[in-house]
């Protein structure tokens, strides 16, 4: 089925997130009988674009910045006057859209989700917690073995290796007899493909031998520094230079939601994207790569790693609860009185 067909069959279930403020929506439905979960983000504005125009007398077509239809005022269509007072107006408008364009959501479907889909999207308290490469050990690394499963990973080897979404591979470096050293980039789920203030790419290597942050050795070092440098240079000539390489913040997320080994690649200006960029969660690559010259031969297996888990995580009742508390007492943090709620 199209999403479109498939959006038509959802039946709406509940509200599992609402922001006003990045414009996002997440609802929990079922589709056919299995548990679907719909996000929409309503999309941000564009003012200017980078074009090449070919001048007369010149072979070669020259960058230009400009308006277009779609910049902001010029897209507005309709106008209601809500009130003015002294020196100020205010109204709504309607604006220009296009499907290609301009859209006027992004709208994301899983189907059908698992319960750790579900659990990831609703809202939850969050910790901050201390991962000891001995609670690595005894804990994640066993529930990341569970989590390599060959279905969770599926939409990654489609890519790599199926051809999914291969028209939206923005560049593809894979030398045969070279794996280890591949790795290609396309736009991220998150993004919705126009709005470059918004760019969200991801970079997949096709290795599978680094599960995350924690199998980084110093062994890796010359790979990562290509790789960063790779994307640095080839990003920016894919959109025109309307984004320069110091413009992009380039990192990986601990816990990451799938193992095997990506990079996230995304305009510094967009900070609005919930927990993505958040400390606690990524790490820029620039940073990893400087750790792995100071790091032991064992990299980052052998460093205590400090971030932010939700209690929807499986992590968290699979040990971390009590590992926080253990970590509290042992450092000496005293306990919390307990708060006797007079709402009623
Ligand atoms: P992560 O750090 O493992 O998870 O990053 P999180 O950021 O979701 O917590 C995985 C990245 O891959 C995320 O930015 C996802 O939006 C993106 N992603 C996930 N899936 C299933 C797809 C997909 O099928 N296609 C593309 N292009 N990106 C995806």
């Amino acid at each position: 089925s199209s999403l479109q067909e498939l959006l038509d069959r959802f039946k709406f279930n509940r509200v599992l997130d609402s922001n006003p403020q990045t414009k996002v929506i997440s609802l929990l439905g079922r589709i056919d009988g299995h548990d679907a979960i719909v996000t929409m983000e309503k999309m941000h504005f564009t003012y200017e674009t980078n074009v090449l125009k070919k001048e007369n007398g010149r072979n070669t077509p020259v960058l230009h910045s400009c308006e277009d239809e779609f910049s902001c005022l010029k897209s507005i269509e309709a106008m209601r006057e809500i009130a003015s007072n002294d020196i100020y107006y205010w109204g709504a408008g309607l604006l220009k859209q296009d499907l290609n364009r301009n859209p006027t959501a992004k709208i994301n479907l899983v189907w059908p989700a698992t319960p750790v889909h579900i659990r990831k999207f609703e809202v939850q308290s969050f910790h901050v917690i201390r991962e000891t490469p001995e609670i690595y050990r005894k804990v994640v690394e066993p529930y990341i073995e569970e989590m390599t499963s060959e279905s969770r990973l599926k939409w990654v080897q489609n890519i790599l290796y199926n051809g999914a979404e291969s028209d939206r591979v923005v560049y593809k470096d894979f030398v045969e007899g070279e794996a280890p050293k591949g790795f290609l980039i396309l736009p991220d789920m998150k993004w919705d493909g126009v709005n470059l203030d918004a760019l969200y790419l991801v970079a997949l290597v096709f290795r599978s031998d680094i599960r995350s942050l924690r199998d980084l050795k110093p062994e890796h070092k010359p790979w990562l520094i290509e790789v960063l440098n790779k994307i640095r240079t080839v990003i920016p000539a894919c959109y025109n230079y309307a984004i320069h390489p110091d413009e992009l913040r380039v990192f990986v997320h601990y816990q990451p939601s799938y193992y095997h080994f990506h990079i996230h690649i995304v305009n510094v200006k967009h900070s609005g994207l919930s927990d993505s960029i958040a400390a606690g969660k990524a790490i820029l690559l620039e940073d990893i790569i400087e750790q792995l010259g100071f790091l032991g031969e064992d990299g980052f297996a052998g460093r205590t790693i400090t971030y932010v888990l939700g209690e929807n995580h499986d992590l968290w009742r699979l040990g971390m609860e009590q590992e926080v508390s253990r970590q509290l007492r042992e450092d000496g943090i005293p306990k919390a009185p307990k708060i006797v709620s007079d709402f009623n």
